[in-house]
């Protein structure tokens, strides 16, 4: 049906006949979108089950993906693309009038995840799928993905998402391969010539069904499969008070935790990662052994990669299969468990480290708990016999303290491998936050520099770019990204710059319309397009972008013959819904813009624009349009970050600290086409362990700070003087935690090399080129081969074309 547009054009307007059940004049969008999905799905399900049946023949080592997030975006473009027939589609459509873009705007987004993290495991299904690697997500179905951000007077308010209303065309319902998750109960020991034996009695079970989603690769046949679990009544529920039996059951997979830093401990959350877990575990297994028949080999054909701490539980709950249901002796459970499982980190902020209170843990997963206290007996007694005496030690490094379950001790314990994501992140947790089991492990730490699928971020979000790539140096680097690097030699040339220029402009005047549709602002295309999208959080500083913007708006008032390149400021960001500061920092970055834009003089040269509802598709329109790209967190806080690596590849220049990935793209691309500022990560670290840090010195000694300072609160920005207040008290009173005003005067420097550079437009362009042509080692493709080789252990399993 996708093998030319006629064929496509007959078998879409039959399908669309008897799915909908009327002619193509009376159908909506949504009936359209529809009826295309059907027809993509169906066209990639025999790609499915052959890949399935190779996996099953080939019987060799497979990797599976735990992580609580996805966060996929739309996929019917993606899925065009990588199978080869979006052009098809697309000139189908158009002889029927439609844009494939119009179709595309009624998916919504597949929201599973917060940000960084689930987007992560997102671009990794789709760059293993194309790597032909045998390899597989599993995570959780849930109804309601990340809030929709709604702005109402400056304010955030969060909305219900609603991704499931109109049904999901990707996805297959397998209610036959359900499995029973046990909550709560006791655990009954036995012992039977000298064997002991447990069983968990009087517990709560929910059955977890799965829904299949296909991960389609990058024109090969490969369709690898994300598994998503639903929880459901199981028959086997109590036969009393079954409504709220039910309702406790469904609220398991109910919605998405919106917070991306802070542990949440509540007891909702403890069974979803446990639903995951546990419902994952018995798949593996399930179909590990539908082809072997030793569990003692299981290492040697399955590796499962846990996506932060969250799935932790797999360790445990790998053992309790091992030994109670198959039978193993701990000794043997520990071998495979220990080869078996690989952990991921994904940042060193406390506040974000998973605990678990004993009390809410022990009786919700009284079997697992158990475990748990074996791992960590055993433990701390090679703890003693290798640091005998040294207490304070063994105390800091136990999986279990002073009430506390410690995800990341018990992940550090029970894996092969423990992973950074980006080198200056990884050193970090070897020579600081993990140091103790460093040297007690130091053959299981390393690093794995994160990446992006450049399929989504490039091909899918930029077609001008990549169809200007493609003129230059021929598509090789689609299938080998580094070889975006032979783009370098090309860049001096004045045709590849002026057709650059025309692209961005173009994208810039396509995010112009939007922002003057949704925002009512009109923007100048020819201002520098400067872009901080991400989740707002105090540590990524949005706030020094904010007050760099107030310092610019009170130079151009004060000073008649101030002149600066004009930029136009634009901001994406959802904060938690609890979290008070993002919150104020969301209404502030709103009363600033209101203070710039409706000023005459000052809005010709700069606007503040915040984009509603920051999200995957919204991405994919702005990454496009960026000039500029704000990565500025406090050195040593951002663990690598991502959108600095889709900003670069759609080559916009980089304003940021030297952290996370942002020092490796330095090292990609030289000083000198990179905008860095600020403290230094041991610098920072320094400030910390010292206290020698006082934000008042800097409010006192320079007077552009304590004027910005100032106005949060004597009425510049509203009425109300206390609005701000608490942003005023967490610079001052609280010592400004994340060094806004020590970086003040830096990052002021720095923004006005940007504005001198950008108005020399060639060695401009020549420098987004130059980031562009770096960009391939970003591509999540790399990172994938290096988790393959050094940490999985797998290797391609292909289909012939
Ligand atoms: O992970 C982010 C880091 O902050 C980024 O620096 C990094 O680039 C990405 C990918 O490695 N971490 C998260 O996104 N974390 C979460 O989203 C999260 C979600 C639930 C609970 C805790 C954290």
């Amino acid at each position: 049906m996708f093998s030319n547009k006629d064929r496509f054009k007959e078998s879409f307007l039959k399908r669309l006949e008897s799915m909908c059940g009327k002619g193509f004049e009376e159908s909506t969008k949504r009936d359209q979108y529809h009826t295309l999905g059907n027809m993509v799905r169906e066209y990639i399900s025999s790609k499915w089950i052959e890949t399935n049946e190779l996996y099953r023949s080939e019987n060799k080592k497979q990797v599976y993906y735990l992580s609580i997030e996805f966060l996929l975006g739309r996929l019917l473009g993606q899925n065009l693309l990588n199978l080869g027939i979006k052009e098809i589609v697309e000139e189908g459509l158009s002889e029927l009038n439609i844009t494939l873009s119009e179709i595309e705007d009624c998916e919504s987004d597949p929201a599973l995840g917060n940000g960084g993290l689930g987007r992560l495991a997102a671009c990794f299904l789709d760059s293993l799928a194309t790597l032909n690697l045998p390899g597989h997500g599993y995570g959780i179905r849930y109804k309601h993905g990340l809030f929709d951000q709604k702005i109402v007077d400056g304010y955030q308010v969060e909305l219900p998402e609603q991704w499931l209303r109109h049904g999901n065309v990707w996805e297959v319902r397998k209610p036959d391969e359900a499995v029973e998750v046990s909550f709560w109960g006791r655990v009954e020991t036995s012992c039977d010539n000298n064997v002991l034996s447990f069983k968990q009695v009087g517990d709560q079970k929910v059955l977890a069904v799965p829904y299949d989603m296909p991960v389609v690769g990058f024109h090969v046949n490969t369709v690898n499969t994300l598994r998503l679990w639903n929880a459901e009544p199981s028959s086997f529920g109590p036969n009393h008070d079954i409504l709220s039996y039910k309702r406790e059951t469904e609220a398991i997979t109910d919605f998405l935790y919106p917070d991306d830093t802070h542990d949440e401990g509540k007891i909702l959350r403890l069974k979803q990662q446990y639903f995951l877990v546990s419902s994952s575990i018995q798949s593996i297994l399930a179909s590990y052994k539908k082809e072997n028949s030793n569990v003692r080999e299981l290492h040697h054909s399955v590796a499962i990669h846990i996506n932060d701490t969250h799935p932790a539980l797999a360790i445990p709950e790998l053992m309790r299969i091992l030994m109670d249901v198959e039978g193993l002796t701990w000794d043997e459970a520990w071998e495979i468990t220990s080869h078996t499982v690989s952990y991921t980190n994904h940042t060193i902020l406390s506040e974000a480290l998973e605990k678990w209170p004993i009390y809410l843990f022990k009786p919700l997963l009284p079997r697992i708990y158990m475990i748990i206290e074996e791992i960590n007996e055993r433990f701390c007694a090679e703890l003693w016999d290798r640091y005998p005496g040294e207490w304070q030690r063994i105390e800091h490094m136990a999986i279990i303290a002073h009430g506390l379950v410690k995800m990341a001790h018990l992940s550090i314990v029970g894996s092969c491998s423990i992973n950074g994501v980006a080198k200056i992140h990884s050193d970090i947790l070897k020579n600081r936050e993990m140091k103790p089991f460093y040297e007690l492990y130091p053959w299981k730490f390393n690093n794995k520099t994160n990446g992006i699928t450049h399929r989504r971020w490039l091909l899918k979000a930029n077609p001008e770019l990549t169809a200007i790539i493609k003129d230059v140096i021929g598509d090789e680097w689609i299938k080998q990204p580094e070889k975006l690097i032979d783009l370098k030699r090309h860049i001096y040339h004045p045709a590849l710059k002026e057709s650059f220029a025309a692209v961005k402009r173009k994208r810039k005047e396509i995010l112009a319309k939007k922002i003057a549709e949704k925002n009512g602002i009109i923007v100048d295309i020819d201002s520098i397009f400067d872009v901080q999208v991400k989740r707002l959080h105090a540590y990524k500083r949005q706030l020094l972008n904010v007050l760099h913007i107030l310092y610019l708006y009170n130079r151009i008032k004060e000073d008649a013959n101030y002149t600066i390149t004009p930029r136009t400021f634009i901001f994406g960001a959802k904060a938690s819904p609890t979290y008070y500061y993002a919150k104020k920092v969301i209404k502030l970055i709103h009363s600033l813009a209101d203070k710039v834009n409706n000023d005459p003089r000052v809005s010709k040269v700069i606007k503040v624009v915040f984009m509603e509802n920051y999200r995957v598709s919204l991405a994919e329109d702005i990454f496009p349009a960026a000039d500029v790209s704000e990565q500025i967190s406090t050195a040593s806080k951002e663990a690598s970050g991502t959108g600095n690596m889709k900003f670069m590849m759609n080559g916009a220049l980089t304003v940021g600290t030297l952290d996370g990935a942002n020092i490796e793209i330095m090292e990609e691309v030289g000083r000198d086409n990179i905008f860095t500022f600020g403290l230094t990560a041991s610098e920072v670290l320094k400030y910390e362990e010292n206290g020698r840090y006082r934000s008042m010195e800097y409010y006192h000694h320079d007077l552009r700070i304590r004027q910005v300072v100032d106005q949060l609160t004597n009425g510049f920005f509203s009425e109300d003087e206390g609005e701000f207040e608490s942003i005023k008290d967490s610079l001052l009173v609280q010592n400004d935690q994340y060094f806004v005003l020590r970086d003040f005067a830096s990052y002021i420097e720095v923004q006005e090399k940007v504005g001198v550079a950008y108005q020399n437009t060639d060695k401009w362009l020549e420098q987004a080129l130059i980031n562009i042509s770096h960009s391939g080692f970003f591509s999540s493709d790399r990172t994938i081969q290096q988790y393959a080789d050094d940490i999985w252990g797998i290797g391609p399993v292909a289909l012939k074309m």
